[in-house]
């Protein structure tokens, strides 16, 4: 056997694997994608070490949602933003860190003189789960890709869009290993980083979610302040549990991307819901909910906000939050339901 049957598929073999079925294809995406796993692996670096360079903890600084930035995130953010900005693909960003759009300054020109146009527009959250960093709990980056809309500066509608237009998105777990997960709208696949090699190679390909929801997941403090909807929701999962058989577990970590990696690998559901009183969801549509959204279906699942599906939600600004709903279908449609019964708010 050939050394080389002794390796996995690596990320960039995958991407340009793929790339060779659209005759048309400039290359711009596998470079995005190539770019945005060297940027996982420099932030990966990073959350390795933090307990050990003392990054943990707060920058002091407040981002735009309010939330106290902490170092790792402002490194995550800070090396996506470079690694995306340098790769000569991206015209404009949106981040979780920036209060506003980041516009990326036009490639050189090439050897003719030549100045290919960034094909792209990225939308992420350089690190979710930030309040698990100093507890060595799993956290993520997630991203959105976004095909121009036309030529010359990115305007806001083409960031502020329903994520049904997204090309492709993906996800990095940075926990027991590094795992990266992207869809480019045919298949959702994963890959696990060799430390050793500095290599992310593919380890499962073309995943489907479950169908039936083994996990359950979602803050249960978050009771008081729940919709009508939920409590009947989550009874008829919990009431799956009988004396025959445990069906349903309940796992909540707290980091978005965690908790959706294993619900999508182990089939489970994962909630959060409104706020009862304001009407006001905590998740972000941009960079949290559409690109899951986007993986969810791909593998087979769906994902709403119990009654409207994430993917045709129209953002009306960056930072826009919504209620989420997201795992198998059949769960997802239960919880509509359920919304079609109380429909005091979801
Ligand atoms: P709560 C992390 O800050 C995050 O944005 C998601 O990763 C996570 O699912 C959610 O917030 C947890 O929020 O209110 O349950 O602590």
């Amino acid at each position: 056997m050939s050394l080389a049957a002794d390796f996995g598929v690596t990320l960039t073999q995958h991407v340009l694997r793929k790339q060779r079925l659209h005759p048309t294809a400039t290359g711009q995406f596998s470079m995005l994608l190539t770019q945005i796993g060297v940027a996982s692996k420099l932030i990966a670096a990073q959350v390795r070490r933090a307990g050990l360079i003392e990054i943990w903890g707060s920058t002091g600084e407040t981002n735009v949602q309010g939330e106290r930035v902490q170092k790792l995130d402002r490194i995550a953010n800070d090396t996506f933003v470079e690694v995306l900005a340098r790769s000569g693909c991206v015209a404009a960003m949106a981040s979780e860190e920036e209060d506003e759009i980041i516009h990326v300054s036009p490639p050189v020109p090439d050897a003719d003189g030549r100045i290919e146009p960034a094909d792209y527009i990225v939308a992420f959250d350089p690190l979710d789960g930030s309040s698990n960093i100093d507890v060595g709990v799993s956290i993520g980056t997630v991203f959105a890709i976004y095909p121009r809309l036309h030529q010359g500066p990115v305007t806001p509608d083409e960031i502020l869009r329903p994520g049904r237009e997204m090309i492709a998105a993906g996800y990095v777990i940075y926990g027991s290993s590094t795992v990266l997960v992207y869809s480019d709208g045919s298949t959702v696949d994963s890959f696990t980083l060799d430390p050793g090699v500095g290599e992310f190679f593919l380890t499962r390909e073309s995943m489907q979610m479950p169908e039936e929801s083994h996990v359950l997941s979602l803050n249960e403090c978050n009771a008081p302040y729940w919709p009508d909807w939920v409590a009947p929701c989550l009874a008829q999962i919990k009431g799956r549990n009988d004396a025959t058989a445990r069906r349903v577990t309940a796992r909540h970590i707290g980091s978005l991307v965690a908790d959706f990696h294993r619900n999508l690998v182990h089939g489970g559901l994962f909630l959060y819901p409104v706020d009862r009183n304001t009407g006001r969801g905590k998740l972000r549509v941009l960079y949290e909910c559409n690109p899951l959204a986007f993986i969810a279906e791909v593998a087979g699942g769906a994902a709403s906000t119990g009654s409207i599906r994430i993917l045709d939600l129209q953002p009306e600004h960056l930072h826009a939050r919504t209620g989420l709903v997201i795992g198998p279908k059949a769960d997802v449609a239960l919880a509509e339901d359920c919304v079609r019964r109380y429909p005091a708010s979801t």
